[in-house]
């Protein structure tokens, strides 16, 4: 299958594919989670949920593999380094307790995927102490082990834990390509800027496209 993107066409095959969801949960899309209490606007976050929604859709019905991630940390904070826990000036740390339960701690309310974009049966969900995706969570081996080659990323935020997530992913061989609109920043020049520096270069990162390129391409 063959994509139109930027900076030329992606091409993939399904069964080696797979859409990595990053961290679509209510801590950083609803009010009272830990995007809000790092003082931003959460409301610019939602809008990409209906794109999202039916490219995950299309995905599932397509047979591709789906990995949805979650910015979570144990209960003892064990995982979460000092140097974590202390960025910034947030209203509420991690850890600490807010409207959705402590925050960025696994099992709480507010560390839940949201319900439109929720996990099936047979999908991966994997809860990573770091902004990336591979670091200390087991990916790549789950990956591996089933042959996939290409990811396909959405989420949140575009230059926090997704371009994290892709770079790590680049330099373990993948061939990533991001969904231009299944993601988006707190700060819309951050978005532009991440989505540029991905696919400068020749694709020094990889690839970008809209949702309609890839939801073309399945048919
Ligand atoms: N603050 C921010 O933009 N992002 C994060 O803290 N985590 C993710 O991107 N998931």
């Amino acid at each position: 299958m063959q994509i139109e993107a930027q900076p030329f066409t992606y091409e993939f095959d399904l069964a080696k594919t797979a859409l990595v969801l990053i961290d679509m949960q209510r801590d950083f899309i609803e009010p009272g989670g830990f995007g809000e209490t790092l003082g931003n606007d959460v409301s610019l976050l939602e809008a990409i949920v209906p794109a999202t929604k039916t490219t995950l859709e299309a995905w599932r019905a397509a047979g591709g593999l789906v990995v949805h991630t979650r910015e979570a940390h144990k209960p003892d904070l064990s995982d979460c380094p000092p140097a974590k826990r202390n960025r910034g000036n947030p209203t509420l740390r991690i850890g600490d307790a807010g409207p959705m339960g402590r925050i960025l701690v696994m099992g709480e309310p507010g560390n839940q995927i949201i319900e439109a974009l929720a996990p099936v049966e047979g999908e991966i969900v994997v809860d990573k102490p770091g902004k990336g995706a591979f670091y200390a969570t087991g990916l790549h081996e789950m990956l591996k082990r089933r042959g996939i080659t290409h990811l396909l990323f959405g989420g949140v935020t575009t230059e926090v834990c997704v371009q994290t997530s892709m770079r790590e992913a680049n330099d373990r061989g993948y061939d990533c390509l991001l969904l231009e609109d299944c993601t988006e920043s707190y700060f819309p020049a951050f978005k532009a800027a991440a989505v540029e520096m991905i696919r400068a270069q020749g694709g020094i990162v990889g690839w970008t496209a809209p949702s309609a390129a890839l939801l073309a391409a399945l048919g």
